[in-house]
Order: C-alpha cells, then structure tokens, then sequence
C-alpha cells in the first residue's frame, strides 16, 4: 500500500531530527559481501542496525564505524511507522530498526529481497523524502518481471504478508533539486529485525 504524501507535514521535523542521528551514525558507504561498493549512502537508528561488509548482510547492536549502539529511534519516528502501519492494516507495528538510505543523483538500488529480519509477518514500512525516484516492484524470483512505481516526497510504503520477501529495487536517480531536501532522496525503511 502507498500513502501517497502522507509524511510531508512531518518532514521538516523529520530532517532535523536525521541531522542529529548522523552527528552520532555517520552515513557511510558500505561494502557488499562480494566486494561492491554500495552507491546509497546509510546509517541507522533504533535498536538494531543493518549493516553489510564483506562477512554478510546482518543486524547489528553497535555501529561497526563508532563501536558505540545506534543512535535511538527517535519518538516521532516509532509514531509515524505505527501509524502509517496501521493504515495499511497491520495493527501492532514496533519497529526495532530504522535503515536510513541517501542517495545522490546517480545511486541506485539492485533488486533484491528484505530476508534479514527474524519476523517476516511484522510489514516493513518506508518513508521517501526529497528527490523522486522509480522503485522497481517484482515478485518473488529476482528473473520476475517488475513494475515501475514512482516514489516522491513524503510517499510512505507499506508491505508484509504474502508480498514480504518480493524482491524490489530503486532505478539510478536522476539529477534534481528539492526545495526542502536538496539535491537528494533520502529512504527511511522500519523494520522488526527481532522477535
Ligand atoms: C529505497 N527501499 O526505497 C529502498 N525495502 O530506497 C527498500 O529497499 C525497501 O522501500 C523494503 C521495503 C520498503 C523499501
Ligand atoms: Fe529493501
């Protein structure tokens, strides 16, 4: 389900608060376990991180780069998830992760699945602020066929139950300024990464 603009309003909070997660989680590029480059960069808030190098892809209590715990989920953020969770329909969501995605014109998204969290049932909810971006919506083998959905500014996206593990990416982005965000898309995804 897509809440078309539904965060605007808080996005101005939104960034503020994001300036001050990345004061304490630096955003970084991360490597994947091949030995790519991934082009967004991220941080994370929340109890558990997601993190990729070249041992895998796993949740994590600390931040690699600080050695010190995620910086917490900030209230406003667990409010917007669990509200915008309960629109689509899933009632009880506690997001104990928040993955914080940048990108600048050109970083992309491969496709692929959201297989590292423990619950498949809890959905994961996902903010887009700034720059619009094609977010590549297929199904449950990487080979089928995908649909285009344009993500802009304040779009939330929810998904869980049956679709949870469809794979999904994000088309290169494309040069732009948005008034608020600037020359960027920035992707807040929610999670439950543990029961
Ligand atoms: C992005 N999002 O929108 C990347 N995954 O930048 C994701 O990979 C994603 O938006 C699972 C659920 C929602 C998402
Ligand atoms: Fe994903």
């Amino acid at each position: 389900m897509i809440l078309r603009r539904w965060a605007c309003e808080s996005a101005p909070t939104v960034l503020e608060l994001l300036q001050g997660i990345w004061a304490q989680a630096p955003l970084r590029q991360m490597q994947t376990p091949g030995g790519k480059t991934l082009s967004a960069q991220m941080s994370n808030c929340g109890t558990w991180g997601w993190v990729s190098d070249r041992r895998g892809y796993r949740y994590e209590a600390e931040d690699p780069l600080t050695k010190k715990p995620w910086p917490p989920l900030p209230k406003l953020f667990a409010e917007l998830a669990t509200k915008a969770a309960a629109q689509a329909g899933y009632p009880e969501f506690l997001p104990d992760a928040c993955l914080i995605n940048v990108y600048a014109p050109g970083a992309k998204m491969g496709l692929h699945q959201d297989r590292d969290e423990e619950d498949f049932l809890a959905p994961i909810v996902s903010f887009s602020l700034g720059l619009s971006a094609t977010f590549l919506w297929g199904g449950k083998k990487r080979t089928d066929p995908t649909q285009k959905i344009l993500l802009t500014h304040g779009d939330v996206l929810i998904w869980g139950a049956e679709t949870r593990l469809h794979y999904h990416g994000i088309v290169p982005v494309k040069v732009g300024e948005h008034p608020l965000v600037g020359e960027k898309r920035i992707n807040l995804t929610f999670r439950k990464a543990h029961k």
